[in-house]
């Protein structure tokens, strides 16, 4: 059998003492390069390094799964050092993260409240502890003052706005005197859920041509939002007319049972959706999705440079809204390029 070019290989063999002393030099190099050139926290060299305690929702959506990658990418970008914890969609996990972070003494906090409920105790407890918190995405609904810092996320109430001025906009080109709509949302008491169903409702309110049969919980996530049709249309049938689903994930979800009926999602059924991942966009560009308001999930450059400025005591803004956009089929659709995530 023939032998690997292993360390018993007869040339490697012949000059193994010369190497063995070149890679012990070579390591001690690299040894003291690393320890040389290695960056602190600001990026800058010598600058004390900081230590930021994320606690993630889960990874029950693309957009989750995007923005777990742009929250780890830019802790590398800047220097910053990640304890992070997945809560696996329980508040629970959440809360215990956070104690965590307090006893381990982190210089910041960060978390992606997964309902804005019940978060009193904990905050107060990290107040207390001296420990700066941001809030990253989505918001918490408390009577206490000073629990956090800074709400870096979309601004969802927007977003639903523009989901309903599409709607309008859909119905006046179609020539439409009557739409009933199905609306399937997010985790309820969530501040996208709540705030995506108010900006929708309002954009909505005046146009007398628009009905909201029935609003079901499909929690974000691709299998409820396949439920949710599945129920729907058992129920209503082909009189719906549009469906304004909360997240990519359950519209996803949602259309083959749109399909399964013998419907065409994009055509018989108008379908409007949030987020803009490439999965959505892709069907969009099908046909089978009119509409994709742009909720993005790259807001790790935001909360780095925040933790940092919140390390060094400087003041921080109380909330960071990124720009968005909406991807529609009243667009050139060949215009949308990649969206990684
Ligand atoms: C929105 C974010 C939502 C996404 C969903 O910022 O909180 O949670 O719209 C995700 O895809 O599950």
């Amino acid at each position: 059998m023939k032998k690997s070019q292993g360390e018993d290989h007869p040339k490697f063999r012949k000059n193994n003492g010369i190497f063995r002393s070149f890679r012990a030099i070579l390591c001690l190099f690299l040894a003291v390069s690393l320890i040389a050139g290695c960056q602190n926290g600001a990026g800058q060299k010598g600058e004390p390094s900081i230590l930021l305690g994320f606690s993630q929702i889960g990874s029950e959506s693309a957009w989750r799964l995007g923005n777990t990658r742009d929250i780890e990418e830019q802790a590398e970008n800047y220097g910053v050092s990640l304890m992070f914890e997945n809560a696996n969609q329980k508040q629970e996990n959440q809360i215990a993260a956070i104690r965590r972070f307090i006893a381990y003494q982190v210089d910041v906090i960060a978390f992606s409240p997964i309902v804005e409920d019940g978060w009193d105790n904990v905050l107060l407890e990290a107040k207390e502890a001296g420990i700066p918190v941001i809030l990253v995405d989505r918001d918490i609904s408390t009577e206490q003052e000073g629990l956090t810092t800074c709400l870096i996320g979309a601004d969802f109430y927007k977003e639903g706005l523009m989901a309903g001025e599409y709607l309008i906009r859909k119905a006046d080109s179609l020539g439409l005197d009557h739409l009933n709509i199905v609306e399937i949302t997010g985790t309820d008491n969530s501040t996208p859920m709540r705030q995506r169903q108010a900006g929708f409702a309002d954009a909505i309110a005046n146009d007398e041509r628009m009905v909201i049969l029935e609003s079901i919980d499909g929690d974000f996530i691709k299998s409820r939002g396949e439920e949710c049709m599945r129920s729907l249309l058992e129920k209503y049938g082909d009189e719906i007319d549009v469906v304004y689903s909360h997240n990519d994930e359950m519209t996803l979800g949602a259309l083959p049972e749109i399909e399964k009926k013998g419907l065409i999602p994009g055509k018989d059924i108008i379908i409007i959706s949030i987020d803009g991942g490439q999965d959505a966009i892709d069907v969009l560009k099908e046909g089978k999705i009119n509409c994709v308001v742009e909720c993005t999930p790259k807001l790790g450059k935001e909360v780095m440079e925040t933790a940092i400025k919140l390390k060094a005591g400087e003041k921080v803004e109380g909330i960071i809204h990124p720009e968005e956009q909406v991807f529609s089929d009243e667009m050139n659709l060949s215009e949308i390029g990649p969206r990684g995530y």
